[in-house]
């Protein structure tokens, strides 16, 4: 039949919206059936829920290791590679910056933390902040093989990129392994393809459960906080993040905020950053047009390294937990805000929940009461998706730009409305 096919980003849309009516109609009106929370929502839901994001974790270390090494032995040579981690690098550092400035601007124009009742208080065991060195040294694997089995992706990440040179160094057997990878990359991506077709019933399952158990009186009492935190998130995203874009890749922004519809569904559904790299990673390729050598570069690495939705959050939460305990903070003590959240983004991966983890660390670097953690938990989970899909749409934005700067961007591709486009 010729019928209309809905697009993938319609179905996951639909999964969306059904999961999340789901959610409330199983916690309004069957919140007390014990059947239905104990077979559904923790059984059937929650078990198609795991399994979407098992499906999307399953690709992230053949996709980064078989894509890195597949981009980095076609560079020709390592001028490019170091032009293009410097560049990469600078980027990702200057948005974190610029977000955590803006959060700590909003959190002290907008004083969401004054009168905010303290009675919630309970403790947090908060881990020290990696020192630079710590983090220079960890990123270094001792045996590769464990580095793919942990899924620590800046040693995938560096071992790949090591392994990719060596290859365009080793002349006729690199040549045949080179190719080897080109296909490898090929299947992996098709692989990806196929899988996203089950993101529509996986995002659905995330929604039901997650709506079912969300108690939205939470939000109430901290409206003021994740008021200023959501707004900020979305000045970041959508004003900040689209005049860099224009400015730097002399493109369209919202040809770019529309294409990348899939992957901020997919962060927003996942809450995991490393979650959506295979959807980020067919998103920067085959709709925005990026090579993959710089794609396959900049994309687990902002994945890991670059999280300005989670700087945001730290910014806002950091300036909401002085104010509910009356502490002044010193001009000095945000910038070792800005620079321990900065650190601690560099050395955690993107899952859900580790902006948490960090907050802890940064509160712990400037004396602050750690358990004011407690105050915002509530409201974090959603305010997670929705600096994930922050954080992925950072780590979009400097790929096309590094792309462009590179030569590497199809810029036909990108300004085709159709291409890449996921029919079923
Ligand atoms: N969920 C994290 C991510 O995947 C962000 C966070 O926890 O702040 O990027």
């Amino acid at each position: 039949t010729d019928k209309k096919k809905m697009s993938l980003t319609a179905r996951v849309l639909l999964g969306m919206c059904l999961g999340i009516l789901a959610g409330f109609i199983f916690r309004t009106l069957l919140g007390d059936v014990a059947l239905v929370q104990e077979y559904v929502v923790d059984g059937l839901l929650q078990v198609g829920g795991q399994i979407f994001i098992a499906s999307l974790k399953m690709l992230v270390v053949p996709l980064i290791f078989v894509s890195l090494v597949c981009g980095t032995s076609s560079l020709k040579d390592l001028a490019t590679l170091g032009r293009l981690g410097g560049k990469t690098l600078a980027f990702y550092m200057v948005t974190t910056a610029i977000a955590i400035s803006l959060a700590l601007l909003m959190g002290n124009l907008f004083k969401p933390g004054e009168g905010v009742d303290l009675t919630s208080a309970a403790t947090f065991a908060a881990k020290e902040a990696p020192t630079l060195g710590e983090v220079i040294v960890g990123m270094f694997p001792t045996n590769p093989i464990n580095s793919m089995a942990e899924g620590n992706t800046l040693q995938i990440i560096v071992f790949a990129v090591l392994f990719g040179i060596a290859i365009s160094l080793a002349g006729k057997p690199g040549e045949r392994i080179a190719a080897l990878f080109s296909d490898f990359n090929e299947v992996i991506m098709k692989l990806v393809s196929l899988l996203m077709n089950i993101a529509p019933y996986g995002v659905f399952c995330l929604m039901a459960q997650l709506f079912s158990d969300l108690g939205l009186d939470a939000i109430v009492n901290l409206m003021e906080y994740f008021l200023v935190l959501a707004g900020t998130l979305l000045l970041h995203g959508l004003v900040t993040y689209s005049i860099m874009f224009r400015a730097f890749t002399g493109l369209n922004p919202l040809i770019f905020l529309k294409k990348m519809e899939d992957a901020i569904m997919f962060a927003f559904s996942t809450a995991s950053s490393n979650a959506t790299i295979p959807v980020t990673m067919e998103t920067a390729t085959r709709r925005m047009g990026v090579d993959n050598k710089v794609a396959a570069f900049t994309v687990p690495l902002g994945a890991t390294i670059n999280m300005d939705g989670t700087a945001i959050m730290q910014g806002v939460a950091t300036a909401f937990i002085a104010q509910a305990f009356n502490i002044d903070l010193s001009f000095n003590d945000y910038m070792m805000v800005i620079m321990t959240a900065t650190l601690a983004s560099v050395g955690t991966a993107g899952v859900p929940g580790v902006g948490l983890v960090m907050l802890a660390m940064v509160l712990n670097q400037v004396g602050l009461p750690v358990e004011g953690i407690a105050l915002i938990i509530g409201v974090d989970r959603l305010l997670d998706m929705i600096r994930t899909a922050v954080n992925i749409t950072g780590d979009s934005v400097v790929t096309c730009i590094v792309g462009k700067s590179e030569g590497a961007m199809d810029v036909d591709r990108f300004n085709n409305p159709q291409a890449g486009k996921k029919e079923e």
